[in-house]
């Protein structure tokens, strides 16, 4: 852990931070779990830095039964996120494009998908391995909306209200770079950013944005929500964020 980045779970309390996992300790923290994971942000915040040490810790094995099981955290800046399904959920197509448009899932589901495998690592250093991740290519878009020559980068919105992202349009035209519909085999859940999210498979987690509703083609690159807080506009997976991760690709 890079102790100048800034965390996306808040400031760790140190009470949680190599302490002994307890068997009561455990069996506390599966009942919190139980609550739900979006419902109360703060306190899952909370959980999840404590889980974050705790995964490297128990000895009891324990922590792998926990909801967030798998490995992942559920992050959201947002407290609470609407749910969208194939009656509500839309993706728009705009800015710098001749084509601007508007996908419904079906609208989504009907083009070519592609699956990709790859480990999944956040800046903060939790990793999971092969992910399977599924949907439709970012450049299957982008070439059906006709990007303008004087574009150079893409911006992503999201129907949380608050969560941006951006890439530039090199990076955004990449193979490994999906609109994607499916994590893990299943279609992607609300808590996984679901109906639809991006996944950048060569960059740090935060980039993959969640809930995406917006895909706007623009000049210049904008930061995102945790690049305007200190993380790397370009973040490759083990050159960027004072990191020496594995690569994802
Ligand atoms: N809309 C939105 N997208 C987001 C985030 C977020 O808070 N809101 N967090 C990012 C970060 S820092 C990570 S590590 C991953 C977490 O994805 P997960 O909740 O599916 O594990 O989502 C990324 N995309
Ligand atoms: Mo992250």
């Amino acid at each position: 852990m890079n102790p100048d980045q800034p965390e996306e779970s808040g400031p760790e309390r140190p009470e949680e931070r190599g302490a002994p996992v307890g068997r009561r300790v455990v069996l506390g923290t599966l009942g919190l779990g139980a609550l739900g994971v979006l419902a109360a942000p703060p306190l899952q915040r909370g959980l999840e830095s404590f889980l974050a040490g705790a995964s490297e810790k128990d000895p009891t094995g324990l922590t792998g039964l926990l909801p967030n099981g798998g490995g992942f955290r559920y992050y959201s800046v947002a407290s609470s996120v609407p749910h969208k399904d194939e009656t509500n959920y839309r993706l728009t197509i705009d800015g710098l494009v001749d084509r601007p448009g508007t996908y419904t899932l079906a609208d989504l589901r009907a083009l070519p998908q592609t699956r990709i495998v790859r480990d999944v690592q956040c800046v903060t250093g939790w990793r999971v391995p092969g992910t399977p991740f599924e949907g439709v290519r970012l450049s299957h878009l982008l070439d059906a909306a006709g990007v303008r020559s004087s574009a150079g980068a893409i911006r992503f919105t999201c129907f949380d209200g608050v969560y941006m992202e951006s890439l530039t349009l090199e990076q955004a035209r990449r193979a490994d770079v999906l609109v994607a519909l499916r994590m893990q085999d299943k279609p992607l859940g609300h808590n996984h950013g679901g109906p639809v999210r991006l996944y950048v498979a060569p960059m740090y987690f935060y980039k993959s944005a969640k809930w995406l509703s917006g895909i706007t083609v623009t000049e210049d690159v904008r930061p995102g929500y945790w690049e305007n807080r200190g993380y790397d506009v370009d973040a490759w997976v083990g050159r960027s964020n004072g990191r020496d991760d594995e690569p994802t690709t």
